[in-house]
């Protein structure tokens, strides 16, 4: 996601934070963030292109090796090869955040990371690998040449915070919190933070035990984060992949019928980003 949308997922996540989870959100985020997962959200974006932190720019996203829209699946000994992607970073940062063996300042950077990648592994094209997540198809968004990743990113959230939220958002997320409270989400919250132990082991599929890929890996694969991403790279195949008859994707059905495949994106990943939170602070999601 582009900046609006990683915000509303930190901000949707700071409404539901269990007391522990809150606390240490706050102190470890401190004055420099407004003490705010919404305002931390986008560190993970603004440092990768820095020399010191190049290394994090692979793990914003998992290039899944299928073909949508025929078969879409996240495979994560394929994958995910020496965990250096989003589902080896989460599994990782999941470690680092309750690490009190490591500094205030590592801590801190765990939390972001979380915070952040939590939002990309919601995105469908970040759980891609076909034309590189996207970003090789070139499409128009609202008269501008772009290409099909950043349409998904910002291109979309950009004009829906336009015409329905007063370009703000704080408006967005705490329409996504009331609807998760209250509203259309309700029925389906507490099946989204179903998968929420935060060491249970990924239970790895025979394809993968017959392929011969199985090796040992430093970073312990966790079930969650797979099931988020196989979850938004099905949408690749029921949704994002049917591009190919619109000439402006946001200015027709193209748009209409991804606005509520992102809005409930954005508002689950936030939703489970607090519930990780509590389970690792607090014991239970
Ligand atoms: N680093 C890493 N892999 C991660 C997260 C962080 O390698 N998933 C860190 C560890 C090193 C730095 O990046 O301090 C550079 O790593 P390397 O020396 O392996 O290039
Ligand atoms: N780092 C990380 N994950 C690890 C190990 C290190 O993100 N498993 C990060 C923390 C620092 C950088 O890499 O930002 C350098 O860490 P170190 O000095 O521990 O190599
Ligand atoms: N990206 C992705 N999958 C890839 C490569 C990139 O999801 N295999 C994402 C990261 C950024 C966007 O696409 O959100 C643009 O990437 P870059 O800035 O590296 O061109
Ligand atoms: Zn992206
Ligand atoms: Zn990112």
């Amino acid at each position: 996601w582009g900046a609006i949308g990683h915000e509303a997922v930190g901000y949707v996540a700071m409404q539901f934070l269990a007391p522990n989870a809150l606390s240490f959100v706050k102190s470890s985020l401190g004055a420099t963030y407004d003490e705010s997962l919404g305002v931390a959200a986008t560190w993970a974006d603004e440092v990768k292109s820095q020399a010191a932190y190049r290394w994090s720019s692979s793990l914003h996203f998992i290039d899944a090796e299928d073909s949508p829209p025929i078969s879409c699946s996240v495979v994560e000994s394929r994958d995910c090869q020496n965990n250096n992607c989003i589902l080896g970073a989460i599994a990782n940062y999941t470690v680092r955040v309750v690490d009190t063996s490591l500094s205030a300042a590592q801590r801190q950077e765990a939390l972001k990371f979380l915070d952040h990648f939590l939002g990309d592994v919601g995105q469908p094209l970040h759980v891609e690998a076909a034309a590189v997540g996207g970003n090789d198809i070139d499409v128009k968004c609202s008269g501008s040449s772009t290409n099909l990743h950043s349409v998904w990113d910002s291109g979309m959230i950009n004009k829906l915070l336009i015409s329905n939220y007063g370009n703000s958002v704080t408006t967005w997320a705490n329409t996504l919190v009331t609807r998760i409270q209250s509203g259309t989400y309700k029925a389906s919250a507490a099946s989204w933070i179903s998968c929420s132990s935060t060491t249970t082991t990924e239970t790895r599929s025979i394809e993968e035990d017959i392929s011969g890929l199985l090796k040992p890996r430093a970073i312990t694969p966790l079930a969650c984060p797979h099931v988020w991403a196989a979850e938004s790279n099905a949408l690749d195949c029921s949704y994002v992949w049917d591009y190919t008859q619109f000439s402006d994707l946001c200015s027709s059905d193209y748009f209409t019928g991804a606005v509520p495949i992102i809005e409930t994106q954005i508002a689950k990943q936030g939703y489970r980003l607090a519930a990780w939170l509590n389970v690792l602070f607090d014991g239970t999601a």
